[in-house]
């Protein structure tokens, strides 16, 4: 029988790669995003090249009445869900906090932290009711390090790794599994994203070297999700072979 899977940010970059593959590997998908037109192209193509049954929902992961009002319309199968990939979140700005810009504040802890908790909160009640699923969060080489100009996003990140790590504890006694993946440099809408529509910078970031690609993530994701049910991956720390650290990268 196929397995239900809800990704959220499954619009581009990460999201939109492990949507692909689990539909490709026995998984049916609830895809969801803010953009309504790449939810509906995203559902066509998956449908048509993979067979998978495929729905959407359309919306901002830090609108909780929103989250709330997609995740209870899920009916039949569809509400059943066996794995969550907690994976919409974002950089944005580079900025010392004695230069940091509040709103970009807002948007990385509200997404990347209020918004995995708000989604957590929906899909795991129906995880602890049948005694299983499987939660993943995507994280980040973030979680694990810190750098400078990157105080909100490093600590939205170690919030992430801290949830996750509580969140497998409350749920140990129901059977469910919960992950994270942590990637160093992603080459995705990421960087655009982080310097606001500055294609250039966005550009400079994988000059030189040779990042990782969505794909790659999506390819753990998709081994994560498939382990024999007495195994679960903590974690997984994932790095181009051109970046030793978030400091240290070898461009030619
Ligand atoms: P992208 O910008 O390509 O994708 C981000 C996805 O998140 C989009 O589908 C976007 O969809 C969705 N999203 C963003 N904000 C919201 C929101 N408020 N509500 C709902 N969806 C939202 O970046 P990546 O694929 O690289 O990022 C995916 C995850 O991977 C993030 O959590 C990021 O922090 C993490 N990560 C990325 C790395 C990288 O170098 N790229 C490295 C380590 C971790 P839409 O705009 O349609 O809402
Ligand atoms: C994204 C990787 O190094 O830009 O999570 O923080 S980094």
């Amino acid at each position: 029988m196929r397995k239900i899977a809800l990704i959220t940010g499954a619009t581009s970059g990460i999201g939109k790669a492990t949507s692909q593959i689990l539909a490709s590997n026995g998984f049916d998908l609830i895809i969801t995003g803010r953009r309504a037109d790449l939810l509906k192209s995203l559902t066509e193509e998956i449908t048509n090249k993979t067979g998978a049954e495929v729905i959407s929902r359309c919306f901002d992961v830090r609108d909780l009445k929103k989250v709330e009002e997609a995740i209870n319309s899920l009916t039949g199968k569809w509400a059943d869900i066996d794995l969550l990939v907690n994976n919409a979140g974002l950089a944005v700005g580079i900025e010392p906090v004695h230069e940091g810009v509040i709103d970009d504040w807002e948007r990385m802890i509200d997404t990347n932290v209020k918004g995995l908790l708000y989604v957590s909160r929906l899909i795991s009640p129906i995880m602890v009711a049948r005694k299983s699923g499987h939660i993943i969060n995507i994280s980040s080489v973030a979680a694990h390090e810190i750098y400078p100009n990157g105080a909100a996003y490093c600590g939205s990140k170690h919030a992430v790794k801290a949830i996750t790590k509580a969140m497998r504890m409350e749920l140990l006694p129901f059977g469910i599994k919960v992950s994270s993946v942590s990637p160093g440099m992603v080459e995705t809408e990421f960087s655009l994203v982080r310097f606001k529509g500055d294609q250039e910078r966005a550009d400079n970031v994988y000059k030189g070297l040779t990042p990782l690609y969505a794909q790659d993530i999506a390819d753990s994701i998709l081994f994560m999700a498939t382990r024999p049910p007495h195994v679960n991956i903590e974690d997984l720390v994932i790095m181009p072979t051109d970046q030793a650290s978030t400091r240290d990268y070898r461009r030619r």
